[in-house]
């Protein structure tokens, strides 16, 4: 009885944002919270019409104070499959969300939404962070071949009968899916549905013999999407990426691929001593790379500095509407160059809204 009176509470404060935001097609908040009442005395729950949906999501973007890019987030494109409940069926719709969403290159922001947690039974879930992430796989000598932030999910994945990549630092993972009838299933992504950018250097000819390549569309898999009190915990959901992302994080970040010594030797920096600056002068050479990689290869990236204008815009935009734009400082600030963005001479409301996208605990085991 309290979930029900906190289900309904939580429905009235998000019906009442979608008709005051101009989105209910004159109908009534009133009538509307009628329904729902009577749906969800009968049923435990209640179903979001596609136009809850699609302003749902969208909103939630908007409320995501941890993201940059929010300056689109009216332009979101929203994949209704809430009736998809099958492993293979939701594995099949993630590969067409990727080309979709992937465009080749031209990325749109996309989200697909599969069935919410229940009454009676929780909705599908993934255990993979992302779409695609990279295998890593523990040696005996305690090092990680490929992305260590992986691990877990490369384990669980093997637990669950995959049989393992070809055993490159790059190895795409297969997606790890979770259902209450099915319990968890493993699907290899097909590899044309895996759009990837080989990185290359537009100074230092040596640069590409790194080997070293991302994949252009991140999209966020285990994160919960709550709107009005129902949680849909399967909805990836991806933009394109910030440069810095890469450049900075998953190749600089020593518990990753942990690349910057490498980069300094090649660029025959002094990395003897800290105070030669070698690691800020090899992340911007990295991050040099993957702008020009991803331009080179007519995949949509950004870089730090125009995001972070945007983001203002953004900031802006919110404001004449009559809102104030939650963000997290320490997240808004990129990277690289904090102090050489706007968005570092400020702070902001931090803010915890709904619609949302939240973690869960803990997405692998
Ligand atoms: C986080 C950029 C689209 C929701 C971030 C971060 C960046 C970013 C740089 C910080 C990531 C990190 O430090 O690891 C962008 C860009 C987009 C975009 C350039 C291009 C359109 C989206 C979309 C959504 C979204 C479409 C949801 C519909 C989020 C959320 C986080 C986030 C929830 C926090 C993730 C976490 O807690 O791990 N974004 N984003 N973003 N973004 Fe965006
Ligand atoms: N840093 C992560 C991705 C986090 C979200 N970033 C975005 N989101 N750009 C990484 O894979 O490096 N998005 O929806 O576009």
């Amino acid at each position: 009885a309290r979930d029900t009176a906190r289900l309904l509470d939580e429905a009235e404060r998000f019906v009442g944002l979608f008709h005051s935001e101009g989105e209910g097609q004159g109908g009534s908040a009133a009538r509307r919270m009628a329904d729902i009442r009577a749906e969800v005395d009968a049923t435990g729950t209640y179903t979001h019409t596609q136009a809850e949906l699609a302003f749902g999501a969208r909103v939630a973007w908007r409320n995501s104070n941890r993201c940059i890019g929010r300056l689109y987030w009216r332009s979101l494109r929203v994949r209704d499959r809430r009736a998809t409940r099958d492993a293979a069926d939701i594995a099949a719709e993630s590969v067409k969300h990727l080309t979709e969403a992937g465009g080749g290159g031209r990325i749109r922001p996309t989200i697909t939404v599969f069935a919410p947690d229940g009454p009676d039974a929780p909705g599908p879930r993934f255990h993979n962070e992302q779409l695609i992430r990279y295998a890593g796989y523990r040696q005996p000598d305690g090092t990680v071949l490929g992305d260590p932030m992986n691990t877990g999910l490369t384990e669980l994945a093997l637990r669950h009968g995959w049989p393992g990549g070809p055993g490159t630092r790059f190895d795409v993972l297969p997606l790890v899916i979770e259902t209450p009838r099915d319990g968890i299933e493993v699907f290899e992504l097909p590899p044309e549905a895996v759009l990837e950018v080989e990185l290359s250097h537009p100074r230092y000819p040596w640069f590409a013999g790194l080997g070293l390549r991302w994949h252009a569309v991140p999209v966020i898999s285990a994160m919960d999407l709550e709107i009005g009190g129902i949680r849909y915990p399967a909805a990836p959901f991806n933009g394109w990426y910030m440069g810095t992302e890469i450049g900075a994080r998953n190749f600089g970040d020593t518990d990753r691929y942990d690349m910057l010594p490498v980069v300094a030797a090649k660029m025959a920096l002094d990395t003897s001593s800290d105070t030669s600056l070698w690691r800020d002068r090899a992340m911007v050479e990295l991050n040099v790379a993957v702008l020009h990689s991803f331009a080179r290869a007519g995949v949509k990236i950004t870089d730090h500095h125009t995001e972070a204008k945007r983001f203002l815009t953004h900031v802006e935009r919110e404001e004449e509407a009559g809102r104030s734009c939650p963000a997290d400082w320490s997240w808004i600030v990129p990277p690289l160059s904090g102090s050489a963005t706007l968005v570092f001479h400020r702070y902001y409301d931090e803010g915890d809204l709904r619609p949302n996208y939240l973690h869960r605990t803990c997405p692998v085991t």
